[in-house]
């Protein structure tokens, strides 16, 4: 599958052009620099109870049986898993804070899912592999070192607090990788590249942090 393949984007909405101003004007950035250890909650973020929907609005109707998630590039064996097959392996139930760049952070969200290490062994990485690139059914991308994405608290999850993951959220299946602004947690899940080049993401080329790690206010680039 070639790029050639990623659904058309979606145009512009009018929080897609109030994040883009934010870079400008360096939003929410405080200059101090919390340490996780000490403080759970990063620098310039609130802590929210409900859950807010972020994404480029829209939201792909993709259900479990039509849903697939390819696993190609840098791997021994590309996979083309159907939801049959994604089931049969390993799963995990992790629980993590959530840090938005948008400034909320909500805490102890329940995640259940394959941790993203299984798929070093599922897909056979090979050792050029450098980045991650997520591509979802909306057109976003994302992306992130091997090192960010094979985190031990990264999953592909497909429940949230113990209930199906919803369509707004991202289900069938998202990335979850908590130690970084959410962003970087692809929703609708499409494809998984793995890649010996970087390539910024929907985000990363309009100005957001290409690493986005919330305890060092890696807003902006
Ligand atoms: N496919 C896709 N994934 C996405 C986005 C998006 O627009 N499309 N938005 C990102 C952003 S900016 C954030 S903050 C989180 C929001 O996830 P939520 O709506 O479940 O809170 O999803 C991230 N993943
Ligand atoms: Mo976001």
């Amino acid at each position: 599958m070639t790029d050639d393949d990623d659904p058309a984007l979606p145009p512009d909405s009018k929080l897609t052009r109030t994040k883009a101003d934010w870079v400008r004007q360096g939003r929410f950035l405080t200059g101090r620099n919390a340490r996780p250890e000490t403080e759970r909650l990063p620098p310039g973020q609130h802590l929210v109870k409900n859950w807010p929907i972020l994404d480029l609005g829209v939201e792909p109707a993709i259900d479990r049986t039509n849903w697939r998630l390819d696993i190609v590039g840098s791997v021994a064996t590309d996979l083309s898993w159907d939801w049959a097959e994604f089931a049969r392996q390993p799963q995990v139930e992790l629980v993590s804070d959530i840090h938005c760049v948008t400034s909320w952070s909500r805490y102890d969200n329940t995640w259940s899912g394959t941790p993203t290490g299984h798929l070093l062994e599922a897909a056979g990485v090979l050792e050029e592999a450098r980045f991650v690139i997520l591509h979802s059914y909306d057109g976003y991308t994302t992306n992130l070192t091997i090192e960010d994405f094979f985190s031990p608290d990264a999953l592909l999850a497909y429940s949230w607090q113990g209930e199906q993951l919803s369509r707004e959220h991202g289900g069938p299946v998202r990335l979850v990788v908590p130690h970084l602004y959410f962003w970087k947690s692809a929703k609708w899940l499409r494809r998984i590249e793995f890649s010996p080049v970087d390539a910024p993401g929907f985000w990363e080329v309009r100005g957001y942090h290409n690493h986005g790690d919330p305890w060092t206010e890696e807003r902006y680039s």
